[in-house]
């Protein structure tokens, strides 16, 4: 078991944060040795043991340049079985990190090799794709920068959210399977007394339902906003956010209050620059985004808020004469549904090539919050798979309808979509590797099928995807 101080674990996040040199991946000659570990933080005034993944050097995750190979040498140093999934990279199948599906998870004290080419840059992250350790924060950042920024002016700042509880993540989804008898006071959200140290109630506005789990905490960088991270800024420095959804079932809106910004990429691929303060932020989603700081001293909250809620979490930037005051963790109005505060209809700007779909599959998504079984249902394929069939060299579209009272963020694994139809109107949409399907709505997702294997396409709400509403996508 590895422990770290809070002061050495500080120290690790500024690292990152600040593109230390060692965290890169290493020259040619060797692996990155990267540890599922345990760590201890500090939530609220109580220690928590949670997993993380860490170099020798105490590094959260990895970062690493477009055009190199990921070379990472995995080992567990927990005391039960894990396997991690490298989340928005295209690596050949079996290097996919899905236990029972792409290898077996690795035993303790194991180890495996990983070693692909990455061409493009990107902010993804990895996590467990085992069980329901991501909700105990086996997660991490997974940076690949585009050498072409090196000569930039830009202060690169990670964040990494999670939603965070001191309850077993089996007694949460034990719960959630009994069927219940959707009492939302206790279920789906927590009470509306603060003091019952329950999370305001997300009561359902227009019968969809935002929340199923009750959470302690809302964390950036592993902190909540009573004791957030400082990052120390210039006055009118250029910051480049890389914001990481890494909650197991939370949906955030980027609030950056004052400070206006530039969405360039979301999922780590570049699109046409949206300009705003408030962006929506699905599960396993990621967004950089750019922000100039204004001339003089001065602290600049970067918050979340959660959807269908009040509660906040985030971090400061801060001049070094900037007086840092506590900000609330509570917003005073809850918002609703991310997507319809602000719809995600960003422009690819590089698009798929223009080509016409080989094969269109219509899959529904379906399930219920009183029965807690999800699922993934295709017309015709499904009568005959479990799984939905494509053959390489395709051009696929799939139109994904979602026939449930909760919106799902839909994931991938081993390429990236582009998001060619909303609610059945063509566009020009981004290119991505998990698109939110909204309640009552639907998304066409079109990707060449170049990459062969089995690959997990499914909810990336961790509860959902557990309760079925999960597939593959499987080259013939
Ligand atoms: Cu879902």
């Amino acid at each position: 078991m590895i422990r770290l101080s809070r002061r050495r674990f500080l120290a690790t996040g500024a690292a990152m944060a600040a593109c230390a040199p060692t965290a890169r991946a290493a020259s040619d000659a060797s692996a990155v040795e990267l540890a599922i570990a345990t760590r201890t933080i500090e939530v609220k005034g109580k220690a928590a043991t949670v997993f993380g993944l860490l170099q020798p050097n105490g590094a959260h995750g990895l970062a690493m340049n477009a055009g190199e190979r990921f070379r990472v040498r995995l080992s567990n140093a927990v005391q039960e079985p894990a396997l991690i999934h490298w989340h928005g990279l295209t690596p050949p199948n079996d290097q996919d990190g899905v236990p029972g599906v792409t290898q077996p998870p690795l035993a303790p004290g194991e180890r495996h090799d990983y070693d692909f080419a990455v061409a493009l840059p990107g902010t993804n992250w990895m996590h467990s794709h085992h069980l329901l350790q991501e909700q105990s924060l086996m997660a991490a950042p997974l940076i690949v920068r585009d050498p072409k920024d090196a000569a930039r002016d830009e202060q690169e700042v990670v964040i990494l959210l999670h939603d965070f509880t001191f309850q077993l993540p089996d007694e949460i989804l034990g719960n959630l399977s009994k069927g219940m008898s959707h009492d939302h006071g206790a279920m789906a959200g927590g009470s509306a007394d603060p003091l019952a140290g329950h999370d305001m109630s997300s009561m359902p506005a227009d019968g969809v339902d935002l929340n199923d789990v009750s959470y302690d905490a809302f964390l950036a960088n592993d902190r909540t906003l009573d004791d957030p991270e400082v990052v120390r800024v210039d006055k009118s420095q250029r910051v480049r956010l890389r914001i990481i959804n890494a909650a197991s079932a939370t949906n955030f809106m980027i609030e950056l209050g004052a400070l206006s910004g530039s969405l360039t990429d979301v999922d780590g691929r570049p699109i046409v620059p949206v300009i705003g303060s408030r962006f929506p932020l699905a599960v396993a989603q990621r967004a950089d985004v750019r922000v100039t700081l204004p001339a003089g001293d001065g602290v600049w909250p970067v918050l979340f808020q959660r959807e269908g809620d009040i509660a906040l979490t985030g971090i400061m930037l801060a001049t070094k004469s900037g007086a840092v005051a506590k900000v609330a963790d509570q917003a005073q109005d809850a918002i609703g549904a991310i997507e319809r505060a602000a719809p995600m209809l960003y422009q690819a700007a590089e698009p798929l090539p223009e080509r016409r779909a080989d094969r269109e599959l219509a899959v529904s998504l379906t399930g219920s919050m009183m029965t807690y079984r999800w699922g993934i249902a295709e017309k015709a394929a499904m009568e005959h798979h479990a799984h939905l069939a494509v053959r390489e060299g395709e051009r696929v579209e799939m139109t994904l309808t979602n026939r449930t009272e909760m919106s799902h963020p839909m994931h991938l694994h081993g390429h990236h979509f582009q998001v060619v139809a909303v609610n059945g109107t063509r566009m020009n949409g981004a290119v991505r590797d998990t698109e939110l399907v909204p309640v009552g709505g639907s998304v066409t997702l079109a990707f060449d099928a170049g990459n062969p294997g089995k690959w997990m396409f499914h909810c990336h709400n961790l509860y959902h995807m557990q309760s079925g509403m999960m597939t593959q996508v499987r080259y013939l």
